[in-house]
Order: C-alpha cells, then sequence, then structure tokens
C-alpha cells in the first residue's frame, strides 16, 4: 500500500470514529424524533411528560403521545402544583386568586368550584332570578302584543 492510499485510508476511519463518536454522544430526547411537525417528539412514558415540563425550550415544538401513560403515581408536590384533599376542593378560601364574584361559583362544603353562567331566566343580566326578571319579560310580552 502506498502512503498517499494507507493517509486516505486513516482519514476516512478518522471522519468514520468522529461520526460514530458524535451519535454517541447525543442522546435522544424524549422517546425520539426531533420536534418538528414531520418529526415530532414521541412521548412514551410519565419521564417524557416530566421532561418536557423541565424543558420551557420545547414547549412550542411538536410532539406525539405514543402510550396511554399513567400519571395517577404523580402527587403534584414537585412544585409543580399543589393537590387538595376533597374537603379543600369544597372551600373557596382553598383557590388563591379566583374571581368568586364573576367567574366561579362555590357551595361551600358541598360542591367543588363550577363556571358561572347566566340562567336563561336571569333577564336583566344580575345573575339573580327573581320577581324583577319576570317583570321585565312581562313587559316585553305586553309591548309585542
Ligand atoms: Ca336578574
Amino acid at each position: 500500500m502506498s502512503g498517499t492510499r494507507i493517509s486516505s485510508l486513516l482519514d476516512k476511519i478518522t471522519i468514520l470514529v468522529i461520526i460514530c463518536c458524535f451519535s454517541i454522544s447525543t442522546p435522544a430526547k424524549y422517546g425520539g424524533g426531533m420536534g418538528e411537525p414531520n418529526d415530532p417528539y414521541l412521548i412514551r412514558d410519565a419521564n417524557h411528560m416530566q421532561a418536557i415540563g423541565e424543558n420551557a425550550n420545547d414547549w412550542d415544538k411538536h410532539f406525539k403521545l405514543m402510550a396511554d401513560i399513567d400519571l395517577s403515581c404523580y402527587d403534584g408536590q414537585d412544585g409543580y402544583g399543589e393537590s387538595l384533599t376533597d374537603a379543600e376542593m369544597k372551600q373557596q378560601a382553598s383557590f388563591i386568586d379566583w374571581d368568586f364574584v364573576h367567574t366561579w361559583n362555590i357551595a361551600e362544603n358541598q360542591i367543588y368550584p363550577y363556571l358561572r353562567t347566566v340562567s336563561p331566566g336571569d333577564i336583566n343580566k344580575d345573575r339573580i332570578t327573581n320577581f324583577l326578571d319576570m317583570s321585565i319579560l312581562c313587559n316585553q310580552w305586553l309591548k309585542e302584543s
């Protein structure tokens, strides 16, 4: 073998080793994929879900859920939220900064918070259905007849 051919072979081996080392040192993120629309990150287990939460730079990427993931073992005590007991869920004081005047309603110690809606019978939209609403409705009927 001539010196030129040996040198060329060594160059190819060096390039191959560099490529192998590079591919080995770059672990797949999540369960695979590149986070692109045609190659989304693959989410296969709860660890992948946890990793997404810790990587805000990936929140605008594309993901594909590959399994029905059981998250019931997570109690929300990792700084990502706080779990409440059933009794606490029925207390207005448990929901800090929630608007219980305009948006939410609760019957304490009875049910969980629920979104306020306007009753169809609340004609003047004051969130109270009473005889004033009936009076407004009756006046409307009298005007139409
Ligand atoms: Ca009303």
